[in-house]
């Protein structure tokens, strides 16, 4: 057995829009998510968020169903507008309650809530009225919703992650359009990623000031990574790599790390890369009690030029990655998943370790892992799972490796704990260790679901 630290947190997440529906329902309002969804072609066969898993009907069931798989942790997330239906002003006392029925049933069954404030469902209403992210006062909007949060649900709650992936937002959101508001830009990115590393501080420095003394939980960000590995042993290749993280993790973490962006990105931005004021530095700087992590896959990095550079600039939209001058390919010998990412996990072991020596050994949580496996739109393939457990096997492993060599991992977050609405792809990848019925909504765990229950329960993996 491969035991873990004590007190390590397992758990599982998801998010609003991904799972909860009821769009419509007890005042909601719409979300730049609801817009997206419903263009035409926007989303895998016309797919929406409109119902999802109904999990605001659901979330009993669903709580027994962490209950049963041992979770000691479970990560959601809060719909902006569902709290304020427009963006800002009058609180919505319906959206309060669902939270609130949720965060004390999961305390009742011993599991810790954490809460992520924002996972993309910004409230339409401040896209129409101030261009939502591209706004420098979009910051206080956010500190605004989040005080809302500390206030209402902050006694409970002990865990907060202020933003998911901006990178996501940024990059997918105003570089390729793939994600809501669904804008190609090649410099907004620069501007929105600006603004959410501001919202984060501002919002963490209303927690720090206004709910920390008397509340006494911790906060942080989530930023997502593939780890990158230098395709030789040449030192361009080397700078390469090193290069591809400071453009994926570098760009958020640097600043809340050590207050600026990445050298090699201001070497290679220049003036399209927006400056800190003294202030913003000031509270950027120590703005995360942990380090959030959510990692799905590994490339190979290289010194371009080579083709497969303008292959990514064509996938990621706008020309945006080709910025890093970075050429990303995959090892053919790797296996993907039904997203086509790589599966390699000791990717996951390097990259805990990076961040770690990088800085300055900081508590880590992985707030997500996981992977869409082929052809789970057939029950019974869902239902065995191998390929699934063999990841978080591995995965999971790798975690361990890390520990070993001294990164102060502190918890492990499968995603998700749903088959969900999987954002552009709709309904048509699957990363639940539950299977869910899109038709009636029955819940089916999968061998996975057994399988990590087995993980969280010993506390550690069976050899
Ligand atoms: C994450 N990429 O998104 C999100 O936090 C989840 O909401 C999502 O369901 C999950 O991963 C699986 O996709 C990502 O292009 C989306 O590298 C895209 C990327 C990474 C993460």
């Amino acid at each position: 057995m491969r035991k873990f630290p004590p007190n390590f947190r397992w758990g599982t997440a998801t998010a609003a829009y991904q799972i909860e529906g009821a769009a419509r329902l007890d005042g909601r309002g719409p979300s730049i998510w609801d817009a997206f969804s419903h263009i035409p072609g926007k989303i895998h066969d016309g797919h929406t968020g409109d119902v999802a898993c109904d999990h605001y009907h659901r979330y009993e069931e669903d709580i027994a169903l962490l209950k049963d798989m041992g979770v000691k942790c479970y990560r959601f997330s809060i719909s902006w507008p569902r709290i304020l239906p427009q963006g800002r002003g009058q609180v919505n006392e319906k959206g309060v309650a669902f939270y609130n029925k949720l965060i004390d049933l999961l305390i009742e069954n011993d599991i810790e809530p954490w809460v992520t404030i924002y996972h993309w469902d910004l409230p339409l209403a401040l896209q129409i009225e101030m261009d939502g992210l591209m706004n420098p006062a979009i910051a206080t909007c956010f500190a605004d919703f989040a005080r809302i949060c500390f206030a209402r649900f902050g006694d409970r709650i002990r865990h907060w992650i202020t933003l998911n992936e901006p990178w996501c937002c940024a990059l997918l959101g105003h570089g390729s359009g793939d994600f809501a508001p669904g804008r190609e830009s090649d410099t907004e990115p620069y501007v929105v990623a600006h603004n959410l590393l501001r919202a984060h501080a501002y919002m963490v420095d209303v927690y720090r000031r206004e709910f920390q003394p008397t509340q006494r939980g911790v906060i942080g960000i989530t930023n997502n990574s593939n780890w990158y590995r230098p395709l030789t042993d040449s030192e361009e290749d080397r700078a390469a790599a090193e290069r591809a993280l400071d453009f994926t993790l570098g760009w958020f973490a640097e600043p809340v790390y050590c207050g600026c962006y990445p050298q090699s990105m201001r070497d290679r931005i220049g003036s399209k890369l927006p400056e800190f004021t003294e202030e913003d530095r000031a509270l950027l700087k120590g703005s995360s009690d942990f380090f959030g992590l959510n990692h799905y896959s590994t490339n190979l990095a290289a010194e371009p030029p080579s083709p497969g550079t303008m292959e990514k600039k064509a996938r990621i939209g706008g020309g945006i990655m080709g910025e890093h001058g970075v050429d990303l390919t995959d090892d053919p010998s790797w296996k993907q998943t039904d997203m086509g990412w790589n599966i390699v996990p000791w990717g996951l072991r390097e990259l805990l370790c990076w961040i770690s020596e990088r800085y300055g050994h900081p508590p880590i949580y992985v707030t997500e892992n996981g992977c869409a496996m082929p052809g789970e739109g057939d029950r019974e393939v869902a239902l065995n799972d191998t390929g699934r457990v063999e990841f978080f096997k591995e995965y999971i492993g790798a975690c361990h490796e890390a520990i070993e060599r001294g990164a102060d991992l502190r918890g492990y977050m499968s995603w998700g704990m749903l088959d969900n609405f999987e954002w552009e792809y709709g309904g048509s990848k699957r990363f639940g260790l539950i299977w869910v019925d899109f038709e009636d909504q029955d819940r089916y765990p999968k061998a996975s679901y057994h399988w990590y229950s087995n993980v969280c329960k010993n506390n550690g993996l069976e050899d």
